[in-house]
């Protein structure tokens, strides 16, 4: 099986979208793993997104995603997963995400897009080492 890190952010848990996010991925046939509602730290949140340190959105997007509970989870399906779930998101900006996605359905702005979804296995596999070390 292969597995990806989803986040419902904290604009989706503050929404009471969680369970709506958790249901597609679920009836999907993308079975949860681990779960766990946290409040991402600053330092988790730069790691996390390292790779983005150097864009003016940065401090932004670390505030953001630090400023009350995200729903942190791993997901798994049989082969993929990454690229199901990304599908099943939509693209980053909403303005252009397509009708039916996460993105598409429920939100309207970049910076506060509901969803996070690893971009690739590499990527998968770092980020659940970095959120859920035990597994
Ligand atoms: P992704 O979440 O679709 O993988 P990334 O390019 O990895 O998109 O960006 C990470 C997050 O940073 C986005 O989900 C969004 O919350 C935020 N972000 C990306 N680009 C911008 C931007 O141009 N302005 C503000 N926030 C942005
Ligand atoms: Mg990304």
């Amino acid at each position: 099986m292969d597995r990806t890190l989803v986040i419902v952010k904290p604009d989706g848990v503050e929404r009471g979208l969680a369970g709506e996010i958790v249901s597609r991925l679920e009836r999907r046939n993308l079975r949860l793993v681990a779960a766990e509602l946290r409040t991402i730290t600053k330092e988790l949140a730069e790691t996390h997104y390292a790779e983005h340190a150097e864009r003016p959105f940065f401090g932004d997007l670390v505030a953001f995603i630090t400023r009350s509970p995200s729903l942190v989870m791993v997901v798994e399906g049989p082969r993929d997963t990454f690229a199901m779930v990304r599908l099943m998101m939509g693209a980053t900006n909403p303005a252009e995400a397509a009708p039916g996605t996460i993105r598409g359905e429920y939100a309207t702005q970049t910076t506060e897009n509901l969803v996070h979804g690893s971009d690739s296995h590499e990527s998968a596999a770092r980020e659940i080492a970095l959120f859920f070390p035990e597994l």
